[in-house]
């Protein structure tokens, strides 16, 4: 007989085909998040735990989802998720030691709280700007549909991060190519402080199915049958009949942004009306009047959670606090990748830059058939400079594959490709462009091997430069900024041979290469180029010219620039350094050659201020300051953007300018 329950249930539950023993499985798995949570916001209280994002409220969401999906399928989600992560059963203490930024948890004390992944778990953390988890969920999805292995994946946000351009971008393209992505959306009334009413300005997020052409659905979050049962439906039949689906949860946040920052914006009667909601206490109250609890079985299961819990904290504090060395740290930036040489044969033919770009290309992805190359009119048009002309034909639409114009999801998606095991190439159309896929460039490829051990597969190809009078949004050369940032290699040549060989390394690494070709250079330089695939190494600069009273060092137009000032005057006697990559640079070579002549100039096409040569400029000066002869020169682009007109373009460039500092430097 079913015993009376005093309690109100708010929900109407429906648990038609569903077996006691889910009922009982789904009702455990929200109380574990909610018991840990209590106990996090009690070690809060205690300083013993650094920082909360609670989700306590929410917890039906993610258990519907985990619950439905295989454990190899992939899930991705976001700070309010810890019910993912304890429903994939990932040890506790693993779980407190991440949190503890201790060495058992997954980030080795480098990330906190729910950032990070883990291939073990077929989990991919967020990283904090939210926005290019649904992009990297495409990427997995694209994968899993390349494998026809008739997985979903699914991922998370909150009604906040619909917001960013990132989402857009994802969903249309998910929809586009039809991947097998169930987007979550947790609307739960606030992002942070922010209402969300002053969010987005449409009755439901729902509704934006209809205008991405997606299927979509209203679910309420806090009905736990509700979430499973429609989630379940419809991952079975995705599975099938791959495409993506979008899921916006009602429900509500009911505790602050994170602990510290509390909940007083929001009214009391909403936190009230929520109360009434939640998903644990009212499925709990129904499970009893089904007669599936009693209160000494929900006492007993209670206890046994709070033990574990107390056992692996037990763990977790024992665990001694992290310790690392800088070359640690330093070796754990990139996957490990040992260079292998593949030699290039006698046979050669004449090349133009682009067409060895192009050959090149052509025989890693024959060589590499996980390979995928994205890119806006890559396929039936060959990219807009030709590039992948062909290609189409010879690798099928499914490897090469036109993109809408959105920059930071596919970058996001290159990501995801990596994550799911292939080797992701992106064209990027101009190199001008990839401002508007920074954000994934910077923050996921760079840093994820360094976050969580994750490697980041991918290629971005940048055709750069200035000289076509193309001005400012199509003549840049912005290796710079990636420079600048640990985590990437930037490889940038200035001839056809190299151009193929780094290509070629860059697609063989497992780790992010921003790929800079010049564009003025594509149809102006030619060379005799090896027929077959062969491999140059990464990180290393090709002495060009030898000889004794300076160092030329550049890259890119700028060799071209002063092999014909070498050229001109020819009295000089320089050693010219092709750097060919950046990031790495092969300062032992630069080292070597400003030890012999005593002078060093640096030419580049970019502007000066916080360029390539500022920073070789400075090495150079810490570590060969007793060998120098005379102040290094640096020549560069003047401080403006790169105007348009001939006359102008010219005046901005400094390879005229260079014959005269080269000159006054052999002077000095
Ligand atoms: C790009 C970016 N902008 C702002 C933030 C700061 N921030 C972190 S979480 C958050 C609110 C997110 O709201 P929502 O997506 O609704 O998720 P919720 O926290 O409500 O679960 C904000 C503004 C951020 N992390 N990244």
């Amino acid at each position: 007989m079913k015993p009376e329950t005093a309690t109100p249930i708010y929900f109407t539950y429906d648990r038609t085909g569903i077996e006691d023993k889910t009922l009982l499985e789904l009702y455990s798995k929200m109380l574990k998040p909610r018991l840990i949570e209590e106990k996090m916001l009690i070690l809060l209280r205690q300083g013993k735990v650094s920082k909360w994002f609670s989700g306590i409220g929410q917890e039906a969401i993610s258990v519907g989802i985990t619950t439905v999906l295989k454990p190899d399928e992939y899930i991705l989600p976001m700070h309010r998720n810890l019910a993912v992560f304890t429903g994939r059963d990932i040890p506790l203490h693993r779980l407190f030691s991440q949190w503890q930024g201790k060495a058992n948890g997954f980030t080795k004390g480098r990330d906190r709280s729910f950032h990070f992944g883990t291939q073990e778990y077929k989990i991919v953390g967020m990283i904090s700007h939210l926005g290019p988890q649904f992009g990297v969920a495409d990427g997995i999805a694209l994968g899993n549909k390349l494998k026809n292995n008739q997985q979903v994946c699914a991922v998370f946000t909150g009604e906040g991060g619909t917001s960013e351009g990132d989402i857009h971008e994802a969903l249309n393209v998910a929809s586009v190519w039809q991947l097998p992505v169930l987007f979550c959306i947790e609307n739960n009334g606030y992002g942070l402080s922010t209402p969300t009413s002053e969010q987005y300005n449409c009755e439901n997020l729902a509704d934006r199915g209809k205008g991405y052409g997606m299927e979509s659905h209203i679910i309420e979050g806090n009905n736990i049958l509700e979430v499973y049962t429609k989630v379940k439906s419809l991952v079975e039949d995705m599975r099938e009949h791959p495409r993506p689906v979008l899921l916006e949860f009602k429900t509500f946040r009911m505790r602050g942004h994170e602990e510290a920052s509390g909940t007083k914006y929001v009214p009391e009667d909403l936190i009230d009306e929520w109360g009434e909601r939640d998903p644990l206490l009212n499925f709990e109250n129904y499970l009893l009047a089904e007669g599936l609890l009693s209160e000494t079985k929900i006492e007993t299961l209670k206890e046994e959670i709070k033990k574990e819990i107390n056992d692996n904290l037990d763990i977790a504090f024992a665990e001694e606090g992290i310790t690392s060395t800088k070359s640690i740290e330093l070796n754990d930036v990139f996957e490990p990748y040992a260079y292998q040489e593949v030699s290039a044969n006698k046979e050669t033919e004449e090349l133009r830059l682009i067409d060895a770009i192009s050959q090149g290309l052509k025989q890693s992805m024959e060589r590499h058939d996980t390979t995928v190359i994205m890119g806006q009119d890559i396929a039936e048009y060959g990219g807009v400079f030709k590039i992948t002309e062909g290609f189409l034909e010879a690798f099928g639409k499914e490897r090469v594959r036109n993109t809408p114009i959105c920059e930071s999801a596919i970058v996001s998606a290159a990501m995801g490709l990596s994550i799911n095991g292939f080797k992701a190439i992106m064209e990027m159309q101009f190199a001008d462009f990839v401002t508007s896929g920074f954000n994934p460039i910077i923050n996921y490829l760079a840093k994820s091997h360094y976050r969580w051990g994750q490697k980041a597969d991918v290629v971005v190809r940048m055709p750069c430069g200035a000289g076509v009078g193309a001005g400012p949004f199509h003549s840049q050369t912005n290796e710079a900024w990636f420079t600048h940032t640990p985590g990437l290699k930037v490889v940038y040549p200035a001839f056809p041979y190299d151009a193929k060989g780094l290509l070629a390394t860059a697609i063989e690494d497992p780790n992010p290469v921003l790929f800079f070709e010049h564009k003025a250079l594509y149809r102006s330089i030619r060379q005799e180029v090896p027929t077959n695939y062969y491999t140059l190494p990464i990180g290393k600069a090709s002495l060009l010219r030898e000889g004794k009273d300076v160092t030329i060092v550049t890259y890119g137009a700028g060799v071209h620039w002063a092999l014909e000032t070498l050229d001109e005057l020819t009295t000089i006697s320089a050693d010219l350094l092709d750097l060919r990559t950046l990031s790495p640079l092969d300062t032992e070579a630069i080292f070597a050659s400003v030890k012999k002549t005593g002078k060093l100039i640096i030419l580049q096409e970019d502007s000066m201020f916080g360029g390539m040569a500022s920073d070789i400029s400075a090495v150079v000066s810490e570590e060969c300051f007793q060998y120098l002869d005379a102040p290094i020169k640096r020549v560069a682009s003047m401080e403006t953007p790169i105007p348009f007109a001939a006359a102008l373009e010219e005046q901005y460039l400094p390879n005229k300018r260079f014959k005269q500092e080269l000159t006054n430097l052999l002077a000095y």
